[in-house]
């Protein structure tokens, strides 16, 4: 019987820790633990509520935009505010595009060498790497001299002695599975994805000026004009750049991060057996099209599974979603047991943890800055998986083809999605189903621009002396990594009370008040680990949820940062 701990999880925002129980080779329980506390929700009350925005977004530059939508929308919710059609083009044009970057950095920047180990590419033979990468896709980049050159490229690497963003990688584990070849095809693409992601993301410039942090937003619409006759606004010309931008994103990931994903995980079939948890998943819905309260007219729609019951999906309730702190570094008015509904949420930070450094968390009492999000008492999964699980029992045919011809490929049964590598496919598939609403976006936005309708925003409501003396809002969103909603009270004109409640916070939250585990440590027991002080299987699963802990809870590094540090008791 061991205790690994892994702290902090490196290759994700933020900073996680993780304890597992680990016996006969397998994790048995698991806990865990967001280590650092900022506090946006604070910083934000008694500010003007037009504002907040531009605060909440900076709670993450990893998910970027994600906190402004959700923030404008909650304010837009209170006052009944309904934004023009070109502002909600505009919202999800600057989402799609972050979801389609996003995922394809965690795929290979934060993810992959999970799977792939760079030390194969020094022994693998490129005429081989061009044989399988010819054979899996048509990109173009795929002949012996490429593959003969990056080889070359990380062999300089490894002999310089220095492996700069390769350090410290579980290189040589026996749980890496691929054939050296496969290792080459993926640290090429892994080196391509980091010019692509940054070519791609100028669509933010675009239309919000500027990455991360587009500056466009506005509660009512979006302060982005549009107007055929000028030159520096979305104009035609602007129009073409973002229709080639999208044509890139295609490019890229239907020729190589798709194939890769089902070429990657072609060597993993166990892994589509670990890793489920609890089976109930989440999605608020969102990036609509139509009104924001036309839940019919969402591009992910808005639904619950229940222990992986695809045949039903049940609606949301906002009302029966509730934090609880009992195993979190908080106080409550009504005392740990007690759970809120976020519009009533409290922020009360009180540390009553070990004083770092630290050997153990104290997991009998409390242990995370993270709260324990529930729905109607019951933890939920949100993310990739989650959006395609309601899609699909919801009968949306597109995702439902995606997800069928991907299990069949894969010679895979609908229950191989309950899984870590299930995550992993989610996440393409989920990518891919975006591309096409980039389109149909960016054709929406064009026919309107050329028929003279140029509104982006309704401001009739602007004055707060318009507003009524009290309102409250809830701004659901889908982010990246899952379900994320911000609530706000408002009171003579300024913000009294803040929540955010953010994907992060649902999958990688404590025990609650019943001792009911989170998504995380629940998805932990049952995975193996081969060499203890290697904990790489550990960091599969983990990793599969995408974890972004600046956003669970609002982060900033108080103490200075501490090196990796993987420990066996
Ligand atoms: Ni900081 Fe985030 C996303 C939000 S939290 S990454 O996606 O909201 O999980
Ligand atoms: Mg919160």
């Amino acid at each position: 019987m061991a205790r690994v701990v892994v702290d902090p999880v490196t290759r994700i925002e933020g900073h996680l820790r993780i304890e597992a129980q680990v016996d006969n080779g397998a994790v048995t329980d698991a806990w865990s633990s967001g280590t650092m506390f900022r506090g946006m929700e604070l910083i934000v009350q008694g500010r003007d509520p037009r504002e907040a925005w531009i605060w909440t977004q900076r709670i993450c530059g990893v998910c970027t935009t994600v906190h402004a939508i959700a923030s404008v929308q909650a304010v837009e919710d209170a006052l009944a505010i309904s934004p023009p059609p070109n502002a909600r083009l505009m919202r999800n044009l600057i989402s799609g595009a972050q979801f389609i970057q996003d995922h394809v950095i965690h795929f290979y920047h934060l993810h992959a060498l999970d799977w792939v180990d760079v030390t194969g590419c020094l022994t693998a033979d490129p005429q081989k790497t061009a044989d399988l990468a010819q054979k899996i896709s048509p990109w173009p980049l795929s002949s012996r001299a490429y593959f003969t050159e990056v080889q070359a490229r990380v062999k300089a690497l490894v002999d310089s002695g220095q492996l700069s963003i390769f350090t410290n990688g579980y290189w040589g584990n026996p749980a890496y599975k691929l054939p050296p070849e496969a290792d080459l095809m993926a640290v090429a693409h892994y080196i391509e994805a980091l010019s692509w992601q940054r070519d791609v993301i100028r669509m933010h410039a675009i239309l919000g000026g500027k990455n991360p942090h587009p500056q466009t937003f506005l509660v009512g619409g979006m302060a982005a004009p549009l107007d055929p006759n000028s030159p520096n606004v979305v104009n035609p010309l602007r129009m073409d750049q973002m229709a080639a931008l999208v044509r890139t994103m295609r490019t890229f990931v239907e020729q190589v991060y798709v194939p890769d994903v089902k070429a990657i995980a072609s060597f993993y079939p166990e892994w589509f057996t670990y890793g489920a948890g609890h089976r109930n998943y989440l999605a608020y819905g969102g990036l609509p099209n139509g009104a924001l309260n036309d839940t019919s007219l969402y591009t992910f729609p808005r639904g619950i599974i229940l222990n992986g019951d695809l045949s039903t999906v049940h609606p949301v309730d906002q009302t029966k979603i509730t934090e609880a702190i009992a195993h979190s570094y908080y106080t409550y008015p009504g005392g740990d047991q007690a759970t809120l509904n976020p519009f009533d949420g409290v922020t009360a930070p009180k540390y009553s943890g070990p004083t770092p450094p630290y050997d153990a968390l104290d997991t009998a009492n409390k242990y995370s800055w993270l709260k324990s999000p529930r729905y109607d008492g019951q933890v939920m999964e949100v993310g990739p998986l989650a959006r395609m699980l309601v899609a699909y029992g919801s009968g949306v045919q597109k995702v439902q083809d995606l997800v069928n011809s991907t299990l069949a490929e894969l010679n895979a049964q609908p229950a191989a999605l309950f899984s870590t590598l299930g995550r992993v496919a989610a996440r393409a598939l989920e990518t891919v189903y975006l591309l096409d609403w980039m389109d149909t976006w960016l054709a929406e936005l064009g026919k309107n621009m050329n028929s003279g309708d140029l509104r982006t925003a309704d401001t009739s409501k602007w004055e707060p002396s318009t507003w009524p003396a009290e309102a409250q809002g809830w701004g659901p969103h889908e982010a990246p990594r899952g379900a994320l909603g911000h609530w706000v009270k408002i009171k003579n004109q300024k913000i009294e009370n803040y929540q955010a409640v953010v994907p992060s916070t649902w999958n990688a939250g404590p025990r609650d008040e019943n001792g009911q585990t989170g998504p995380y440590e629940a998805s932990l027991v049952g995975t193996p680990v081969a060499v203890l002080d290697q904990p790489l299987e550990i960091l599969r699963t983990i990793h599969s949820f995408d974890p972004c802990l600046a956003c669970a809870v609002h982060v900033v590094d108080a103490t200075g940062a501490e090196k990796v540090r993987v420990e066996v008791r």
